[in-house]
């Protein structure tokens, strides 16, 4: 494909035309067009296969939910590019690394297993049975379990997720970073601390009942299109639709519902948000404080005229802990800092409070933009508060919302992919496979990084992702990774991490969602779990590009099988009917009874959440108030320093993580280019810049460590002064691997310190 730079704002409203157009050209660029379309067609419906894109739930009143996301990862999925071991033998591994992220996944998908030959610095084929023989080799040759790390990103089913932690803890380690680290860690944290259970209480159809939906650092336009749907169904009934975000994005505003041609064609798309606020960066805890503030204000006003005040009353005393703690903590919050720190005014949040207070049923969602700051923990337990003063909380129509990133990412935690070892989970399989399993804690994503940096870890297994890209810190990930003395990544298509190999290294191509798994015994279907915590199955359709692919679920068992034997499990015959592995998750995971029989429910089941009927697994079984303070800053730099920039790196229309699908930003006006920052028109003024220009972003760390990108064109944008915008993973050299979230380990992607500069490099950037 060709791309030609632009900057056009964007007129129309998200969905409508736009995505329609956007789609075909996906659609009939992957050169597969009818089996694309009948896949299309397919997703989300029967049994058929679940959307790869992301983790909104399925709604099973309307036949098929048009999404152009989650079109655009279908047909990626589906294209009949090939990277063949001819390319390989073509391609050093050092030449590739010179392309482009969106070169590297273009070229199609891996059809054969490939190890590296460092003499000649490619990759060469290697046949399954050599390639399972040297990942035992190298595990069995490790001093102790805990050199190796098994990574695992949030595309894993159940089974094969499940399968990989077992394989683990029988190794004897819970070292199991994942891409939830450096995703929603902070909302499983913040959620079980605060009401026990670390996932969102609502489900979908909450969102038909609910008088307001408060929607905080998220942008469902381009990360969760089919919430739209939701948003503006909601908004069409007169439900108040409340957007918290730094910038202003299309999806929040307005929305043409695809699915109405009308709409479509015409200029009737129907209006999302009904009030807007844009936050500082990291601002979120102090504007719902201030909303807080707000709120106690007039509640105290009504208990001093004898009436009954604004809270639940009956709710707080039922079922909460620690209100009062949390009132002086609001008492002594200074509206001084709550304005400058949210950059909101008291003003803007006296009408929110407003809104929320005249809602009778509230739903709160929320993504990156809450998670990815160094306080996000009491952020978000900062949104239960407000939540549970009002007794938001076990009724329709209301709770708590936070969005997922990958289709399956709730699915892999609970299937035990957690480096924290919970001991409910342990004592299970203990009791159930009949051995010792490890209990103290494994490493996260950033732990494991830094042990590869010290030398401390001989193997790293990805089941899928890319950690080269997605990590923080570029160049320190790059050397962590080619630290180990194996790596082995189970991917779909190439990308960075295959570049970064150890001293040997694998590439494992594997089946994705929408492919036709035949085992042994016959098709098989495997499941997910969405946001919602309803669990499907899920079965491809399309004739698999290369009969060399294996599903990750066989890839797990071969691996293991080959390091463990037959010890404590027939690891072959599991790949031969998943409904055995089932069986076993039944055996040891909470809420599967029957779970072989309930995959034929249409639409799938409901695991439950014992937060949403009101029972808390906390200390005290009760929900717990969070009393922390408001940080002094949102980033806390040696000697109070404050950085004149705060940037975020966010994605644009046309990638999904650290896929780039290619070079467009719609909704946001931008064309054919990756490398631009988002500033606000006078911001580029007062350093006598103008639009167009080129600059360098430095982040202000005080390590030692340089960190600099270069050469990126400025826009001008509706973000408020001081906070900066630029697409990940191209600002990932930005994000120190030692600024993270307190609490989580969660790299502080949403809130890095910069200064910006002309920049020296006056040529223009090469283009994909
Ligand atoms: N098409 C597509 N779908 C995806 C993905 C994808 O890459 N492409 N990724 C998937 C994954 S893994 C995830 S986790 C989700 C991510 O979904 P999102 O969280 O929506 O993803 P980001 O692009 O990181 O967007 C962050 C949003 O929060 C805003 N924001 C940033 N910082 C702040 C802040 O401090 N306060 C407030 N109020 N707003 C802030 C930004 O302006 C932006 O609108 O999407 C999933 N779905
Ligand atoms: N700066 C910055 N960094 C971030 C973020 C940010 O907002 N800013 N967001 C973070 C977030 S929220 C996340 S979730 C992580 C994402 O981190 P990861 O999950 O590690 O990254 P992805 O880009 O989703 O992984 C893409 C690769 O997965 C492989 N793949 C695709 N489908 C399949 C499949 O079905 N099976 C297997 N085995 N492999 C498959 C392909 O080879 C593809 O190249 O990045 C994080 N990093
Ligand atoms: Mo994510």
């Amino acid at each position: 494909m060709k791309f030609k730079p632009a900057i056009k704002p964007y007129t129309g409203a998200a969905g409508g035309w736009g995505a329609l157009e956007s789609t075909t050209r996906y659609v009939f660029d992957s050169k597969k067009v009818l089996s694309n379309l009948r896949n299309l067609m397919r997703v989300n419906k029967g049994r058929g296969f679940d959307c790869p894109g992301c983790a909104w739930g399925d709604d099973n009143h309307s036949t098929f939910s048009f999404c152009e996301n989650g079109a655009k990862a279908v047909t990626w999925e589906a294209t009949r590019k090939a990277v063949e071991p001819e390319f390989f033998a073509k391609h050093s591994v050092t030449t590739l690394r010179e392309q482009s992220d969106y070169f590297l996944e273009y070229q199609g998908r891996i059809t054969h297993p490939m190890r590296y030959d460092r003499a000649t610095d490619r990759y060469r084929p290697v046949s399954w049975e050599a390639a399972f023989a040297l990942i035992a080799e190298h595990i069995k040759a490790m001093d102790n379990p805990n050199q190796i790390e098994l990574y695992t990103s949030g595309r894993a089913s159940n089974e094969a997720s499940y399968l990989y932690q077992v394989f683990g803890r029988m190794l004897g380690t819970n070292n199991f970073p994942d891409c939830s680290n450096m995703c929603h860690e902070a909302s499983g944290v913040a959620l079980k601390q605060s009401i026990g259970v670390g996932k969102g209480t609502i489900r979908l159809e909450d969102f038909e009942k609910a008088d307001a939906i408060f929607v905080f650092g998220q942008n469902p336009g381009t990360n969760h299109p089919r919430m739209l749907h939701s948003l503006r169904h909601a908004a069409d009934r007169g439900a108040r639709v409340v957007s918290f975000n730094t910038l202003r994005e299309r999806g929040l505003e307005r929305f043409a519902d695809p699915q109405k041609p009308l709409e479509v064609i015409t200029t009737k798309a129907g209006r999302i948000s009904s009030a807007y606020y844009q936050p500082n960066l990291g601002g979120d805890m102090a504007a719902v404080r201030g909303m807080v503030k707000v709120l106690l204000e007039r509640h105290r006003l009504k208990l001093a005229a004898g009436e009954p005040g604004l809270f639940d009353q009956a709710f707080l005393d039922q079922n909460c802990e620690g209100v009062e703690a949390y009132f002086d903590a609001v008492d002594a919050t200074s509206w001084d800092h709550i304005v400058s720190q949210s950059g909101l005014s008291e003003q803007e949040l006296r009408e929110a409070a407003t809104i929320y207070e005249g809602a009778e049923r509230v739903i709160c969602t929320w993504a990156m933009g809450l998670t990815q700051h160094k306080h996000s923990v009491p952020t978000i337990r900062e949104v239960v508060n407000l939540q549970l003063l009002f007794g938001q909380l076990g009724k329709p129509g209301a709770g708590l919302c936070p969005v997922r990133g990958h289709s399956n990412v709730q699915g892999n935690r609970t299937m035990g992919i957690d480096e924290k070892a919970p001991a409910a989970l342990m004592d299970s399989l203990a009791a159930h496979f009949n051995f010792t399993p490890p209990r103290e804690k494994g490493h996260n994503t950033v732990e494991a990084l830094e042990a590869m940096l010290r030398g401390e870890v001989k193997v790293l297994i990805a089941l899928g992702g890319n950690l080269a890209a997605a990590a923080p810190d570029t160049d320190r990930t790059a050397a962590a990774l080619q630290a180990c003395d194996l790596s082995v990544q189970i991917s779909t298509k190439l990308n960075r991490s295959h570049l970064l190999p150890g001293k040997d290294a694998l590439i494992l191509p594997t089946l994705g969602r929408t492919e036709l798994d035949m085992q042994a015994t016959g098709s098989q279907f495997i499941t997910v779990e969405d946001s919602f915590s309803m669990v499907h199955a899920s079965e491809g359709v399309g004739k698999p590009i290369s009969d060399m692919q294996r599903s990750e679920t066989a890839i797990v068992c071969g691996i293991a099988d080959a390091v463990l034997g037959t010890r404590y499990l027939d690891w072959m015959a599991l790949a031969a009917d998943y409904n055995l592995i089932r069986n076993h998750i039944e055996a040891t995971i909470p809420g599967f009874h029957d779970f072989n029989a309930r995959c034929d429910i249409k639409g799938g089941f409901y695991l439950g959440n014992a937060a949403a009927e009101l029972r808390f697994n906390t200390p005290g079984n009760k929900a717990h108030f969070s009393s922390a303070p408001l940080p002094d800053a949102v980033i806390p730099m040696p000697n109070g320093e404050k950085a004149p920039f705060t940037l975020q790196s966010l994605r644009s229309h046309d990638q999904y993580n650290t896929t780039i699908y290619g070079l467009d930003d719609r909704y946001r006006g931008v064309y054919g280019q990756r490398e631009v920052l988002f500033i606000h028109p006078q911001d580029m003024a007062a350093l006598d810049l103008k639009e167009g220009e080129l600059v360098d972003i430095e982040t202000i760390w005080h390590d030692g460590v340089e960190r600099v990108v270069t050469g990126f064109k400025l826009v001008s944008y509706d973000i408020p002064r001081g906070n900066l915008a630029a697409y990940y993973p191209e600002t990932n050299p930005l994000v120190p691997m030692s600024s993270f979230g307190d609490g989580t380990h969660t790299p502080t992607s949403k809130s890095v310190p910069v200064v910006i500069r002309r920049s020296e490099q006056r040529d223009l950037r090469r283009i994909a």
